[in-house]
């Protein structure tokens, strides 16, 4: 039987540089954020110095930062990279670690090191057959920038960004087709450090990291990341003019659907829809969408837009859309706190749970599962965008261990994965465009969102805990062999 997915189809699996890679302070690297942060939600591990009147961050804790040393993937990336070409991996989404290439961020050179790291994983990849697929900023702006100048709360973060990109473009030009700028800077207002690349710098509670940024700062910060985008476009296509550049945003709050019919529930599911499509419409439309008029009214926001922002903004949209999709949600009017986010990384926005739905990750983590939620985000992407959809994230984290026999079996994630993938399948048929599918975690990492080991993704297994003792080993998954059969019979496997 033949299968929807077409000829070329990029199948394959997608990680970030600060999940993985660890060597945080190897070959000249500094500090990105995330390097400071036990899971994106919470605030940097940053303390207030009076006396040089700056935050700094503070090596002082009584526990494990996992993301230092990661699976190790620095020095070991040629097995894990040969563990997924034995998939059969068509490509591997990753991110460049800013800060490898420019250390605090505001220097006038590239660390060449960090820069050959990378020619080094990318001519990897395309040896054993796979496209790099590659984000530019994945959580990890150099946390030199955040101390120092506010991150992207500050104009000043668009210079620092076009010599990081220039850089990359020129440097990995003909080796890297696939670019995306910032990984879900919708979630931004929730994780306003590492989503957002922004630190209020002139704290009134110097005990804590403020995260509440006002309206104002926060639209501020995301006109600057707004405009970078538009030059990256820019710079990516004059450089390197057969490369591509997507946006890349969350978008399980986007399968937000309303709780009833009743008008105010769908007026509310629609606004939750909203705050996520914000950020496409202006990246992909060129332009601020006329409801956030009213926003910004209602809130006093005044943005300084410069002269030329608006023409380069409408000038320079990117090629695709790239998305991540873990879950829905549901919005009651009816239901208490409308506006909260209940998990800040699954980019969830809704407040009552679906009775429609039955099975979800496990407890503490419980995100439901819902693949036709994926089939409704293309179709809507599909008719809001009209262009290219790039799926980019999608899986399971489960808490699992080695069985007596050095074995993990896990049915959940073959059964999750399938699911979704037939959902796939049938938006292709309803007519979207969808270049491939890229499984999130496709080998055990450091957690996102909480920053343990626990919560595990991989098709691989990976021999570390929570409290960082384990032999690093990688062990391949019963769902190993599931995911090669799918990728070697372009998707023909699911119907089995
Ligand atoms: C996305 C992030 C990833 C990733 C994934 C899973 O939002 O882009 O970096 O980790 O979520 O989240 P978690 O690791 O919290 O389970």
């Amino acid at each position: 039987m033949a299968t929807a997915f077409p000829e070329g189809f990029l199948w394959g699996g997608a990680v970030a540089a600060n999940q993985l890679e660890g060597a945080y302070l190897e070959d000249g690297k500094q500090l990105n954020v995330t390097d400071v942060m036990t899971g994106i939600g919470n605030p940097p591990d940053i303390r207030w110095n009076d006396e040089t009147g700056k935050w700094e961050p503070s090596f002082e804790h009584d526990f494990v930062h996992l993301s230092e040393e990661g699976i190790d993937f620095y020095h070991r990336y040629e097995g894990d990279l040969e563990l997924m070409a034995g998939m059969g991996f068509k490509a591997f989404r990753t991110s460049i670690s800013w800060a490898r290439i420019f250390p605090h961020g505001d220097e006038d050179e590239p660390n060449e090191k960090g820069l050959e790291f990378y020619d080094r994983l990318f001519d990897k990849m395309l040896e054993l057959g796979m496209e790099p697929v590659i984000t530019i900023s994945h959580y990890e702006t150099p946390l030199g920038l955040l101390i120092d100048y506010g991150g992207w709360l500050n104009r000043k973060m668009i210079d620092f960004w076009m010599n990081y990109i220039n850089t990359i473009f020129k440097r990995y030009k003909g080796k890297v087709k696939y670019w995306m700028t910032f990984n879900e800077i919708n979630v931004g207002r929730m994780i306003p450090f590492a989503a957002g690349g922004m630190l209020d710098i002139h704290p009134t509670n110097k005990e804590v990291v403020n995260a509440d940024l006002t309206q104002q700062q926060i639209y501020q910060g995301w006109h600057h990341q707004f405009v970078a985008n538009a030059l990256a476009v820019k710079a990516c296509h004059e450089i390197d003019p057969d490369a591509k550049i997507g946006i890349m945003l969350s978008q399980s709050g986007i399968a937000c659907f309303p709780e009833t019919c009743n008008p105010d529930d769908v007026l509310g599911a629609q606004a939750m829809q909203r705050k996520q499509s914000f950020f496409s419409d202006v990246m992909l439309k060129g332009r601020y969408p006329g409801y956030v008029g009213r926003i910004w009214a209602e809130n006093n926001v005044e943005l300084d837009i410069q002269p030329g922002d608006m023409e380069l903004i409408a000038n320079y949209t990117n090629d695709y859309f790239a998305f991540s999709y873990y879950r829905s949600s549901v919005f009651s009017s009816k239901a208490a706190g409308a506006d909260d986010v209940k998990n800040a990384t699954s980019g969830a926005t809704g407040n009552v749970k679906n009775p429609y739905l039955t099975a979800c990750s496990p407890e503490p983590w419980c995100w439901p599962v819902d693949p036709k939620g994926l089939r409704y985000v293309c179709n809507y992407l599909q008719d809001r965008y009209d262009v290219p959809l790039f799926i980019v994230e999608n899986g399971i984290g489960l808490d699992e261990n080695l069985d007596e026999n050095g074995h993990i079996h896990d049915p959940f994630r073959v059964e999750y994965t399938r699911d979704h993938l037939l959902q796939v399948e049938e938006a292709i048929k309803d007519g979207c465009d969808i270049m491939g599918y890229l499984y999130w975690g496709p080998i055990d990492v450091v957690s996102a969102g909480t920053g343990e080991m626990r919560k595990r993704y991989g098709f691989v297994y990976v021999d570390r805990f929570n409290d960082g003792h384990g032999t690093l080993e990688r062990v391949k998954k019963d769902s190993y062999d599931w995911y090669k059969h799918v990728i070697e019979t372009n998707g023909e496997a699911l119907h089995e």
